[in-house]
């Protein structure tokens, strides 16, 4: 470590879209912005870091394709990547995020450097702990890399709650830091909002942000929308792209609202749409925190959600949106119709959320992450 703290932090994450990836990235951004050296490992330039940035270095992953290898073997390729950068870049840590394979690979990274106090923390983030760390297959793997990580973070009490009994690490050895926001940056009177752009005069714009995964119930998004549609003026966006990007189509022709559904397809920043938003909504299955959620608070949209996993951590349910059981769609329903059809209703949501989601600024979370570091680098 340098004089003044300043450090030199290797990243992991993946680079596509994805929470985990933004979180990831936008902590990057602001330590460098701190004064770190922040160096990305990963197989792909970080989404939201498509430019160029002082203070950041980007080591790219590479796996060479060979005949034998069905599965090229890429958290190998990683420990190679994270090694060197720890020999070439002189990191003093490392900070991966989403469980697997990153802290393995780590692991196997510190193992290769045969230095003990090379350092690493993991920060959970969701489905790595609520679902694809529970998978058998993954499962004994997950646990041990957690354990095996000199620092762990959890974006929100509930994920704590999931990691100890799931994978009975103790919960004192987990740091909860919530996800952040950049309040400067997602804020409703930042940007031109070209209305007319999606919609038709008088018509409200109901949005939703995931990666198109079958735990977002996108099927749910549509259906939802469609039963508000049928009540207020209304276009549905959908930011993102997945694997069910085309069910929600059939769906969207099905209940017959096929013109009133855009698909924007993946979007390197969503603020600006966003700020365009009246409303959220995120009917997922589960969900350890909900960043999609905050980002579109921030920018002062009402969120209509499912009371599931770390969402109610984050938004004041009654206050800054609405949240429903899952699969309740009527119920989301008529709440988006009850806040998009009064106007002093909706105002007294949209200023909820915008204060709601003050409590993640970034310039008080992501000092949490600087004084974690220093802990850990001390222990
Ligand atoms: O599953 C996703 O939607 C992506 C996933 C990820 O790790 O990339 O998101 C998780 O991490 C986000 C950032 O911390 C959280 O805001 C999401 O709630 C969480 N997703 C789930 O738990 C399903």
């Amino acid at each position: 470590m340098e004089k003044g703290g300043v450090l030199r932090i290797g990243i992991t994450c993946y680079p596509v879209y994805g929470g985990s990836g933004a979180v990831a990235t936008e902590l990057g951004i602001h330590l460098a912005r701190r004064g770190h050296e922040v160096h990305f490992i990963t197989y792909a330039q970080p989404f939201r870091l498509p430019y160029f940035m002082e203070g950041i270095y980007f080591h790219e992953v590479e796996v060479p394709s060979y005949p034998l290898f069905d599965h090229p073997p890429y958290p190998l390729a990683l420990s190679v990547a994270m090694h060197d950068a720890a020999v070439h870049a002189k990191l003093d840590l490392l900070h991966v995020h989403y469980a697997i394979p990153h802290a393995t690979s780590a692991w196997i990274a510190r193992e290769m450097l045969g230095r003990s106090d090379f350092r690493f923390i993991t920060t959970l983030h969701g489905t790595d702990i609520t679902l694809v760390g529970q998978d058998p297959s993954f499962q004994a793997i997950t646990r041990f890399s957690i354990d095996k990580s000199d620092g762990i973070t959890a974006v929100s009490d509930f994920l704590r709650r999931e990691t100890v009994e799931h994978f009975g690490i103790p919960a004192e050895r987990i740091e909860v830091i919530p996800n952040f926001v950049d309040l400067e940056l997602y804020r409703r009177d930042r940007y031109r909002c070209h209305r007319s752009a999606f919609t038709e005069p008088g018509e409200k714009i109901v949005m939703h942000v995931s990666n198109f995964r079958p735990v977002k119930r996108l099927e749910d998004v549509v259906r939802t929308f469609a039963r508000i549609s049928r009540s207020v003026p209304a276009r549905l966006l959908l930011v993102g792209d997945g694997p069910d990007r085309g069910r929600a189509m059939r769906v969207a022709e099905e209940e017959g609202v096929e013109s009133r559904v855009v698909f924007l397809g993946k979007q390197e920043s969503v603020a600006e749409l966003l700020a365009c938003a009246d409303l959220l909504l995120l009917p997922s299955e589960t969900e350890a925190f909900g960043l999609a959620a905050l980002e579109g608070m921030a920018c002062g949209v009402p969120v209509v959600a499912t009371d599931v996993g770390g969402v109610p951590e984050v938004v004041p349910h009654g206050e800054a949106g609405y949240l429903a059981p899952v699969g309740a769609i009527d119920e989301m329903a008529d709440a988006a119709i009850e806040l998009l059809s009064d106007p002093a209703r909706w105002a007294r949501a949209s200023a909820a959320a915008r204060e709601a989601a003050e409590r993640y600024d970034a310039r008080s979370i992501v000092p949490r992450y600087e004084a974690y570091y220093a802990e850990v680098l001390e222990s």
